[in-house]
């Protein structure tokens, strides 16, 4: 196959290739759908255009002097979502990532990218049903299965599950178990089990592990998680050289639990939450983490498997070396600020050259439903260029690469791997 047949090969199968989706922040209309407050499935429009990374790039525009925080959290979701169309679309060029993934997703739902008002886009959002709506979105975006994350320690997300067990019960999700304020947080997670009837204590007295793998187990049965989560600072080590209370809920209470159950563990490492507090989930940053604790970690568990993504680009190739040493860590995805394309291709190709077809390129991370569209639609793109480019240079070796080598690992690539990892079907 010449260069432009293998570019051609690429691009269709990864088309073609349902993607499982490992890591998102969307939930089945199960959980309610915005605009009911209460709801936690986010979608539609304005939605779309009021996402995180946009708030944060509208106030690289319009500084909080100019418009005080307070002043924009207290605007209706319309009027925000009008004021950043105005600032980052009308007024300036949509080049940035984020605004140009809302330009992709209008033109991947037939609407027209062109159209310069929101309204029209609005009027065609409110005439759709959200349980459609989802079907139409993982149709167009060729996802198969979405991971949702369940931070079980936020009330909201509790109480719906807690009152309605059919929850867990839409196949087109999977659940995980996210526990960020076991590890980030001991003495808060022990303040909230012990008001949930969990005999816990702080200094791990009695029968808190016990009681803290009780809670877990629970849990875990009740969403019927796939894996559990967590997303750690920059400042995450094991061991703690301080004697962190997170060195014995690893090592007593979580990884030998998961260890029995076979279920992995994923740790989305390097997140420095709120630097800017007032511009809340848009407010979080990224800081270099310490490797060495996800090979100690790896190492002294070899019972447990690792799911693991870092926020940092500078620990983006020791982490792949580290995935050289341990077969139980799987490295996976571009997160969050490396989510742009030319970071992409960049990690993209690191990985395939240190780690071959053994990894996970990519998780969408998306919060809103309609993000999967453009999120999967660029990533598609530099996969093809990435994996074209390798593939080239294989042939040119004499290697007989036929398509459907490229297709095998287009499915390990997109699907396969994570659900054998998960050991899901
Ligand atoms: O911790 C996480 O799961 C992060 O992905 C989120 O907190 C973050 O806000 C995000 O959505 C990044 O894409
Ligand atoms: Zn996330």
């Amino acid at each position: 196959m010449n260069r432009e047949t293998i570019h051609s090969v690429v691009t269709r199968a990864l088309a073609s290739q349902p993607i499982t989706d490992l890591h998102t922040h969307i939930y089945s209309p199960r959980f309610g759908a915005s605009p009911q407050p209460a709801g936690l499935l986010l979608w539609g429009i304005d939605e779309l255009v009021t996402y995180h990374y946009l708030i944060a790039e509208v106030y690289r525009v319009v500084p909080a002097s100019v418009l005080p925080y307070e002043k924009f959290w207290a605007m209706s979701k319309a009027a925000q979502a009008d004021h950043i169309w105005k600032h980052l679309f009308l007024e300036r060029t949509p080049v940035s990532e984020a605004c140009r993934g809302i330009l992709t997703t209008i033109g991947k739902l037939g609407l027209d990218p062109g159209e310069k008002s929101l309204e029209k886009h609005r009027k065609w959002f409110a005439t759709q049903d959200p349980d459609k709506h989802v079907d139409r979105v993982m149709e167009i975006a060729n996802v198969d299965s979405i991971t949702m994350t369940n931070a079980v320690f936020d009330d909201r997300e509790r109480e719906l599950w807690l009152s309605n067990s059919q929850l867990g019960g839409d196949p087109r999700f999977k659940a995980v178990l996210r526990i960020d304020p076991m590890l980030r947080n001991w003495p808060e997670a022990v303040r909230r089990l012990a008001s949930w009837g969990f005999g816990v204590r702080e200094d791990f007295s009695g029968k808190t592990v016990r009681e803290a793998q009780r809670f877990l187990g629970e849990w875990l049965d009740r969403m019927r998680a796939i894996y559990v989560a967590v997303s750690l600072s920059p400042e995450f080590h094991f061991p703690d050289p301080g004697g962190a209370p997170s060195d014995r809920v690893l090592r007593e209470i979580l990884l030998p639990l998961l260890a029995e159950r076979g279920l992995p563990f994923a740790m989305m490492i390097g997140s420095r939450l709120r630097v800017n507090p007032a511009l809340a989930d848009a407010g979080d940053m990224s800081g270099k983490a310490d490797i060495l604790a996800v090979a100690n970690l790896c190492h002294e568990f070899p019972r447990n498997r690792f799911l693991v993504t870092m926020l940092a680009r500078e620990n983006q190739h020791e982490l792949c070396v580290a995935a050289r040493k341990f077969g139980n860590l799987l490295v996976f995805g571009c997160w969050w600020f490396l989510n742009n394309p030319s970071l992409i291709e960049e990690i993209t190709r690191m990985r395939i050259e240190l780690l071959g077809t053994s990894f996970v390129p990519q998780h969408s991370d998306a919060r809103i439903l309609e993000q999967l569209l453009y999120k999967w639609e660029h990533t598609r793109s530099i996969l093809a260029k990435v994996l074209a480019e390798k593939y080239a240079d294989l042939a040119a070796t004499g290697w007989p690469l036929q398509p459907s080598d490229i297709q095998r690992d287009v499915r390990l690539y997109l699907r396969d791997t994570f659900h054998c990892f998960v050991r899901s079907k």
